[in-house]
């Protein structure tokens, strides 16, 4: 603001010097009218400079008053501010919506990695049904990041900081055993394996994101990372979607696990269901995660950077006190385990099977992986921009053939020319 005063006061002082004509009766004049001219300059810089202050000022306040209260809900009302910055116009929707939204984790140097990532998702979908997103972060976004996000999105925007106890080390974790780990996995050469936040990420994600004050209003949410990509166009409100389905968990790529990255997980999660039979679902999809009967784990998981689910699930007694039993395990810290496996284990024998929906249509790409529909008629009707070789549902690596399986769903004719 500021800045930009400034500059139109300058566009003006040629003007004024060029009329002059040299006598000391001018030069005086001259002088006043420069003194006249820097007073208002500086004046203009400073109330620029005030209302910055204050907009921060009102900021820090915020995040101090949610930071020195552990009762986030009692705080939501604080976060429900939404900001006015310009923001691009679209056709209003009135028809029925669902109540849910976007939501991304990420840093404020992650906007870059996010413009292209919300402009796929708003062009191939969110303009036409104009969803909420709300972006959460352990620190405050800067006025850059807020700006640049509510400009792109056509549905409300929110941010919100996460509490401290979300992003940290739980107080029973034995800081030197987690130091340990993270040195060995270093040695052995295991991605994010020494990084700290990287774990509070995984453990965040795993069992707090869906208790943000932010997200209390909603029930059903779309997970988007920076650097992903939407490929195809939506044409249908895919909330809407799952709930008309009675739909709890989607996903579009799914691959095995870095086994490294969480050798007791299978163990803790088997001590939990001896514990809790009860949340163990009738109709559940063991078989896609286990080719056992339940004696090991097959490493198999829905990708989690993409997900399209029901908050109502994470909030409910069996994934809630799974979660805090494999947090009071340690392994988010001890091992690391990832969001992913925590999240497919749980859908995968807490729901029932027909509760899970693989998303084939949507063209999906977080690095190194594309989803990509193979089928001609779709691909080219719903303008995927994306090559079909890329496309790793069917590969080796991947576990949708064994989804497909284990649930008898129809693979597309020609699936077999895709394996390789
Ligand atoms: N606020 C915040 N967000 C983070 C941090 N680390 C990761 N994230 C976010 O958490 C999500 C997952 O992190 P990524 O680094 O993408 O993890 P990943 O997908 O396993 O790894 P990549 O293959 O590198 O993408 C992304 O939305 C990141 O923006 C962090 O320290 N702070
Ligand atoms: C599971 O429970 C058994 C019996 O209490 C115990 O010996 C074992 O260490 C537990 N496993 C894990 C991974 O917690
Ligand atoms: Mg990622």
């Amino acid at each position: 603001m500021a800045s930009h005063s400034q500059s139109h006061e300058k566009s003006d002082q040629p003007r004024t010097i060029t009329i002059t004509i040299p006598s000391t009766r001018k030069i005086y004049q001259i002088v006043a009218l420069t003194a006249l001219f820097i007073t208002t300059l500086v004046l203009v810089i400073k109330g620029g400079a005030h209302i910055g202050r204050k907009e921060s000022a009102l900021a820090r306040k915020q995040n101090m008053n949610y930071d020195s209260d552990a009762k986030y809900d009692s705080d939501a009302i604080k976060y429900k501010e939404q900001y006015s910055y310009v923001k691009y116009k679209v056709p209003e929707y009135t028809g029925k919506k669902a109540r849910a939204t976007f939501v991304t984790l990420a840093r404020n140097n992650d906007k870059n990695g996010l413009l292209s990532t919300v402009k796929s998702v708003e062009d191939r979908f969110n303009s036409k049904y104009q969803y909420d997103w709300v972006f959460l972060n352990d620190v405050e976004f800067n006025d850059d990041f807020k700006k640049t996000m509510t400009a792109l999105i056509s549905g409300t925007v929110k941010f919100g900081v996460i509490p401290k106890e979300h992003w940290s080390f739980p107080s029973w974790i034995d800081q030197d055993r987690a130091a340990e780990t993270r040195k060995k996995m270093k040695e052995e050469k295991i991605i994010y394996g020494d990084s700290i936040p990287y774990r509070h990420m995984c453990r965040f994600e795993s069992g707090f994101f869906w208790r943000h004050p932010l997200l209390d209003e909603y029930e059903y949410y779309w997970r988007v990372e920076p650097d992903t990509k939407l490929h195809c166009d939506i044409d249908y409100d895919i909330f809407r979607f799952m709930k008309d389905n009675k739909k709890k968990y989607g996903f579009t790529i799914s691959i095995k696990e870095f086994m490294k990255t969480i050798p007791t997980l299978w163990d803790t999660t088997l001590n939990f269901t001896s514990l809790h039979p009860e949340f163990v679902n009738k109709n559940n999809m063991l078989d896609f995660i286990s080719n056992d009967n339940g004696k090991t784990y097959n490493s198999c998981h829905f990708w989690s950077n993409f997900e399209i689910a029901s908050l109502d699930f994470w909030r409910s007694e069996a994934y809630t006190k799974y979660f805090e039993y494999l947090d009071n395990a340690g392994g988010f810290f001890y091992e690391r385990w990832g969001d992913a496996p925590v999240h497919s284990i749980a859908a995968s024998l807490f729901l029932d099977r027909n509760e899970i929906h693989h998303f084939a249509d949507l063209g999906y790409f977080h690095g190194p992986f594309h989803q990509c529909p193979i089928d001609d008629v779709f691909r080219l009707g719903n303008r995927c921009a994306c090559k079909p070789k890329d496309d790793f549902t069917w590969k080796g690596y991947s576990c949708n053939t064994k989804y497909y399986d284990v649930n008898k769903l129809k693979k597309p004719e020609n699936w077999e020319d895709y394996k390789k």
